[in-house]
């Protein structure tokens, strides 16, 4: 074969893999036998080692090309990806349909899909080409999963059309099936089992090495266009079609609805219709459908207003309490925990229960021995709603907390109008300092890959580490030592840790722990006070003024910052050289340098302050009147002589929207 035949021989064969991809996979209607498949493919395999000048990353015999990652990269999204606010049964979609219709109007239309139980992912085509998959990761930030996506083969590497640009985001899943087998295979080769297909989706994309991505059977299903370059569309129904046309798997049982009642029994009827379906959905989605109107409605800072997850009700399951152990938490609280015979519930193995606190497990009488009702809501922890007391035979026993902590021996206090019970140790009780690292290293915080609570657990054990501080001092021949850790996974956690560093503020500030400050918390504190320094040094008046801290999160970082154990470990941090400075985004910092700005009139959205921060955050000022040297007046509803003078002055007016527009930023709420 010369190289014009091969050429011609290797487009058909590529077009001829996907389109049966496609019947496959999309369409659940093979066109041919899998061994008639495979031989093309190998034919197309052949052709390409022959002539590598036409290998290209679109061929379908790329999908498990890459090799093994050593980190996975960030993964800035274009928008943020927004999650989903939750309705809980009839009433809920009926106060989101009233919500809708008083801004919207009456004429709506709504578009119910399944809710996919998986990982949601974002993927980028140029020129109808695949060229980049990332993680949601918190909606801001993923990661580059690219190499691993493009295993998944309902993922098209090639769109059926050329858009310049398109980008899309959907939920890889793993099927029932493919999980149930993948944890028999575990289960014989004494690996841990996965919980649930979701978290097996996720821990199977979430692997550097693109082959044992490819080996675990994913799927995906892609809902959403959040970009698109070189077509008009102006209905969800309509992109639902168009992501179908071009290549996307797309699950067909959406529905469009006129009313809320044909939506809500659209929703009740999957309640039931649910476990006929080859993949685990937790609940329905309910769209409107209308862009234009979608676009009226705008997000709040986490989930639009458009759309809502009509969460499936609880699943409940009979089992045994055969054990009630106590936990303590980073923060001292004892938890006790029922040890459950294992049984499925809502598409999960569930062995433990939270029982909340003493308080509960006398209330609902729970005894060691008794047969109970247990309940799980998706992602909620499993709880237990009931004893079945006339299963009873007399052997159960009674639980009580114990009166010191079973971890330090120190003294256990219940403080006056709270639940819970706490270890008085303190930073010298070894679980709240297990507790606190892993939580410094786990996801959201500083996000340490192979730090799990096994390898806290025995790096603690070894003396290696006293605190979260010394993780950034652990040197390769220490880690060596250590059972079940080879020398590629203590390069590989070295690595981790190093990388760690530049992880930035926001994460940093939560990672600590602090009492109340969560997350989000954290990252609002980052962004206020640009350092760490800045903000173990602000005081209480000054911690206040940010939106969102309230007393009580006020209260408790100073309570953190004047703890010397504290800043012992944060000095640690500091000479490793954590960063702990924000990093002002290059093109944000100055856009509105020098510019004079005045307020007027009630913002839509943002308060005056904040407004006024936002404004100085970005290199502009603020002045309470107008002269000849302001800028840009922007106005809200009602605004007062400063709105007609600036007229008068011909001076620049903007709306709240156009000023979040000026900045590149999209209100945060
Ligand atoms: C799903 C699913 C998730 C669009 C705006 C916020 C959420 N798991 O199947 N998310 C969405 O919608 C996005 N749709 C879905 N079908």
């Amino acid at each position: 074969m010369d190289f014009l035949e091969a050429k011609q021989r290797v487009e058909k064969l590529r077009a001829e893999l996907e389109k049966h991809n496609y019947h496959y996979y999309v369409l659940d209607s093979p066109l041919i036998s899998d061994a008639q498949y495979d031989s093309l493919m190998r034919e197309l395999i052949a052709i390409e080692e022959q002539y590598p000048q036409l290998l290209t990353p679109d061929s379908p015999s790329q999908r498990v090309g890459g090799k093994p990652l050593e980190v996975f990269e960030n993964y800035r999204h274009r928008k943020p990806l927004l999650s989903l606010g939750n309705a809980f049964g009839a009433g809920d979609l009926q106060d989101f349909h009233r919500r809708v219709t008083s801004l919207v109007g009456k004429q709506v239309e709504y578009v119910v899909e399944t809710k996919i139980d998986g990982l949601s992912i974002a993927l980028i085509y140029e020129n109808g080409i695949l060229v980049r998959g990332a993680t949601r990761g918190d909606g801001e930030t993923g990661e580059d999963v690219t190499s691993n996506l493009k295993t998944i083969p309902a993922v098209p590497l090639r769109l059926t059309k050329k858009l310049p640009r398109l980008e899309v985001r959907g939920e890889a899943y793993m099927p029932k099936a493919a999980f149930a087998r993948l944890n028999q295979e575990r289960e014989e080769n004494g690996e841990p089992l996965f919980a649930n297909p979701r978290n097996a989706a996720a821990g199977s994309i979430r692997q550097l090495d693109p082959k044992i991505t490819a080996s675990r059977s994913l799927s995906a299903f892609i809902y959403e266009i959040t970009y698109i370059e070189g077509q008009e569309i102006s209905t969800h129904w309509d992109a639902l079609q168009y992501l179908r046309e071009l290549g996307f798997p797309v699950d067909r049982n959406h529905k469009l609805c006129t009313t809320i009642e044909e939506v809500i029994a659209y929703c009740q009827e999957w309640t039931t219709k649910r476990s006929e379906l080859p993949f685990e959905i937790d609940g329905m989605v309910v769209k409107v459908n209308n862009f234009a109107q979608q676009e009226e409605l705008g997000s709040t800072a986490k989930s639009p207003r458009w759309a809502i997850a009509y969460k499936f009700p609880a699943e409940q399951a009979v089992t045994t309490v055969e054990d009630i152990i106590v936990r303590v938490g980073r923060t001292g609280v004892l938890t006790p925990t029922a040890v459950l015979t294992p049984v499925k519930v809502a598409g999960s193995t569930v062995s433990r229960a939270t029982l909340h606190n003493e308080d509960i497990i006398r209330e609902k009488d729970i005894r060691i021995g008794d047969t109970v009702v247990i309940q799980k809501a998706g992602d909620v922890i499993p709880e237990v709603v009931e004893v079945l007391k006339d299963k009873r035979t007399g052997s159960e026993r009674e639980f009580n907390l114990p009166k010191t902590c079973p971890e330090c021996g120190s003294a256990v206090v219940r403080l006056e109008n709270e639940a819970a019970a706490r270890c008085t140790g303190g930073l010298a009780c070894p679980a709240q300092i297990r507790e606190g690292i892993i939580h410094f290293v786990s996801r959201d915080a500083m996000n340490i890959e192979g730090l799990g609570p096994k390898v806290v657990e025995q790096l603690l054990n070894a003396g290696l580490i006293k605190d979260a501080g010394d993780l950034y001092y652990l040197e390769f021949k220490d880690l060596v030592k250590l059972e079940r850790m080879g020398e590629q996974s203590a390069a590989n956690l070295l690595r981790a840790i190093e990388e760690s560093k530049q992880r930035g503020l926001g994460q940093l500030v939560f990672a600590l722990g602090i009492r109340h400050v969560g997350a989000r918390a954290g990252k609002i504190l980052a962004e206020h006070f640009g350092s760490l320094s800045a903000l173990s040094q602000a005081s209480l008046d000054e911690l206040l003024a940010v939106p969102d801290v309230g007393p009580k999160v006020a209260e408790s970082i100073r309570t953190f910052f004047a703890e010397p154990v504290n800043q012992q470990v944060i000095e640690k941090l500091r000479r490793a050289g954590v960063k702990m400075e924000v990093e002002r985004k290059a093109m944000g910092q100055g856009v509105l340098q020098g510019k004079l700005f005045v307020l007027t009139g009630t913002l839509e959205t943002l308060t005056r302050k904040e407004a006024e921060k936002l404004i100085e955050k970005h290199g502009g000022k603020t002045t309470s009147s107008v002269s000849k040297n302001t800028d840009y007046v922007v106005v809200g509803k009602d605004p007062g002589s400063k709105y007609e003078k600036a007229l008068k002055l011909g001076i620049t007016i903007l709306g709240e929207a156009e000023l979040l527009a000026l900045i590149g930023e999209k209100n945060q709420g």
